[in-house]
């Protein structure tokens, strides 16, 4: 029997589990069929400039999901399962510390890590995990009655687990093997119709309703799944003039005259959606519950470290002055985007070779001027770029923002929950916390990013005739500085 691959597996993953959210969540094919028509709209726009950061089919189908779990032990099987399908974790965020309502989670993401692979299929899963031991947000009771219900309970079936583990194995299962591997995959996210539990639910709801969706049920969901979109701001509007009630802003760097880097991110409500529930005299009741919503994202370059560092320093920047333009309180959304556009000109290089030459942005590169007048190629990266010898083709994101993740939770909680602010963090969950955890190697994301950069480089130099090309910048660059 032919063996269907790795990516395969993801790839038809990705499609399940689009077509069960979007059977669950209606409003999720709106957002998706939008998506496609303004992507449409930019190709026949922009034509082949529309595919400078992905093509037109790695756009269409791609996704990114979130999804939430209670446990150390949970977070590993999840990445079993992700492993099957060739997706490693990447990245560590702790939203408890990025959010300003109650958000009690570390997360990371679970993609594919090679050019190849994520040209095949980019598809990435932002997973969550509950930490109840934080006495920021949990007494030493309410953490003691959580980690045993938690437990208790089973997210996935062992079939899936043997299937994952097998997949990873031989990278890749045969037919009827990975038919069941997607069944099962696909179920294991579905909301589901068991009764919850009204008291329980309700008293982890009023320390956090993230901590309620994923410790007050005995199953996991997928909570939102991501059409990625190549005008953002055209979506927002589209949406809005269909009825769709957004969130405020769109989440990251703003439009501004320059290329699109790293994420910028909307979404739209959480939806009321009928759930069961068991009351304290024992009867079942139909409810509701708001926690899944739509969200849309605009992927773009990703920034180096010192990209980053100027990202971070221009946020702060943009809501100083946001704060100083605000009459009474904040600033309107417009205001707040004029301005962030205006600080962006200002301050960042507009340009991919402007991006490359300050070292602000990652690209591969591509040897273009030959040999012809006896000049010789040599110096630095930039030296190279900006005597034409390299053209830079730009890297795409493929990864989250902090302060992003954090406003997409928060805008989409019922209340902020409750936070005991004289606590301090207390632990040591970070990175290689996880890491352990997750039985795995936690990727940093900025060296994958360097390898792929790094490899392209190699390659450049022996096509140019260079020992090595260095990916540092030679001197600290003028005008940007971060
Ligand atoms: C995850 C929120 C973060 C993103 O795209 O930044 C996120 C969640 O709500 O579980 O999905
Ligand atoms: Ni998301």
């Amino acid at each position: 029997m032919p063996l269907i691959q790795q990516w395969e597996l993801r790839a038809a993953f990705a499609r399940r589990l689009s077509t069960m959210y979007g059977s669950e969540v209606p409003a999720y094919n709106t957002l998706v069929d939008i998506s496609q028509s303004v992507n449409d709209d930019v190709i026949s726009e922009m034509g082949s400039a529309a595919e400078r950061l992905g093509s037109s089919d790695r756009v269409t189908a791609e996704r990114h999901g979130a999804i939430r779990v209670g446990t150390p032990d949970e977070m590993a099987q999840v990445a079993r399962i992700f492993g099957a399908m060739g997706m490693f974790p990447v990245g560590f965020y702790d939203l408890r510390e990025a959010a300003v309502s109650s958000v009690p989670v570390v997360s990371t993401a679970f993609r594919p890590i090679d050019s190849t692979e994520l040209a095949r299929n980019p598809f990435r899963v932002f997973t969550s995990m509950l930490v109840p031991s934080d006495r920021r947000f949990f007494t030493a009771d309410l953490q003691q009655r959580l980690e045993s219900f938690l437990r208790r309970r089973s997210l996935f079936d062992p079939a899936l687990l043997v299937l994952a583990d097998r997949a990873e194995k031989y990278c890749g299962l045969d037919e009827s093997d990975a038919e069941a591997f997607l069944t099962l995959a696909t179920r294991a996210f579905e909301l589901s119709t068991e009764a919850v539990d009204r008291a329980w639910y309700e008293e982890l709801e009023e320390v956090s309703s993230v901590a309620a969706d994923i410790g007050g049920v005995s199953s996991t969901h997928i909570n939102h799944l991501t059409p990625r979109v190549l005008d953002i701001d055209a979506l927002y509007h589209r949406m809005q003039l269909r009825g769709i009630e957004m969130i405020d802003t769109i989440q990251g760097p703003p439009r501004w005259k320059g290329p699109d880097l790293l994420l910028r991110q909307t979404s739209f409500r959480a939806l009321a959606e009928p759930r069961v529930f068991r009351e304290p005299d024992g009867t079942v009741v139909e409810d509701a519950l708001r926690v899944r919503f739509g969200e849309v994202e605009a992927r773009g370059i990703a920034a180096t470290p010192r990209g980053r560092e100027v990202y971070d320093r221009l946020v702060g920047e943009v809501e100083d002055k946001v704060r100083q333009a605000g009459t009474n309180g904040a600033a309107s959304a417009t205001e707040r985007t004029a301005i962030a556009a205006s600080v962006w000109n200002r301050t960042v290089p507009a340009s991919e070779y402007g991006l490359a030459l300050h070292d602000l942005a990652y690209f591969t590169f591509t040897p273009t001027r030959r040999v012809a007048d006896g000049s010789k190629p040599g110096g630095s990266l930039s030296d190279l770029i900006e005597q034409g010898w390299l053209t830079p083709e730009p890297i795409v994101y493929e990864d989250f923002l902090p302060k992003s993740a954090a406003g997409i939770f928060q805008s989409n909680l019922t209340s902020e929950g409750r936070r005991d602010l004289s606590a301090t963090k207390a632990d040591n969950i970070d990175a290689p916390w996880l890491a352990g955890a997750l039985h795995r190697q936690l990727h940093d994301p900025y060296e994958l990013y360097s390898g792929i950069r790094r490899a392209s480089l190699a390659s450049s130099a022996l096509q140019l005739g260079l020992p090595t090309i260095s990916e540092l910048p030679a001197a600290p660059t003028t005008g940007v500085t971060p």
